[in-house]
């Protein structure tokens, strides 16, 4: 089933240059890019996405890495790729990722994992419906998507 979730390099990927490193492996792997765009976070944007992490130890300390710098915010589309990015990005804490996860490969502390992901269908909605409008989400087909899908 094709599904849409929310992604975003946060502020020590885009300034560590690792944003084409990232892109590449989404693309590599078949999925599609459909959004894009990057902005520096506010306060109260970044309390609204990690509302949910309010009452939470690290809240200060993760509102003020995601406004530290511009984030390129995206919206990646392919067949049940909420959860496949999930397994893309690996778990939270880059100590316990496994290698070839972007955070087992490229980030050592839970504050730096410097790459957010949707976790579910109703989170990939909110995050998306945040960061951008309708029209700015692109619907087009790849190429290759019949190579990619048994069923494009
Ligand atoms: P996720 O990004 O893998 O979904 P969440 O538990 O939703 O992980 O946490 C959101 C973000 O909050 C993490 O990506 C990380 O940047 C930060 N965070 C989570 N737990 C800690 C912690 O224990 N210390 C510092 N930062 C944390
Ligand atoms: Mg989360």
């Amino acid at each position: 089933m094709k599904e849409k979730s929310f992604l975003m390099l946060k502020p020590d990927a885009v300034k560590r240059k690792l944003a084409g490193k990232i892109i590449t492996r989404l693309e590599e792997k078949g999925l599609k890019i459909v959004a894009a765009r990057m902005l520096i976070i506010d306060d109260d944007l970044a309390k609204e996405h990690y509302g949910e992490h309010k009452e939470k130890p690290f809240f200060k300390d993760l509102v003020d890495y995601i406004t530290s710098g511009p984030v390129l915010a995206m919206v990646i589309e392919g067949n049940e790729c909420i959860s496949l990015i999930r397994k893309i990005v690996g778990a939270t804490n880059p100590k316990e990722a496994d290698l070839g996860t972007i955070r087992g490969d490229y980030a050592i502390d839970t504050g730096r994992n410097i790459i957010h992901a949707s976790d579910s269908p109703g989170s990939a909605e909110r995050e998306i419906a945040l960061f951008f409008s309708e029209d700015e989400i692109c619907s087009y087909t790849l190429p290759d998507e019949e190579l990619i899908y048994e069923e494009p």
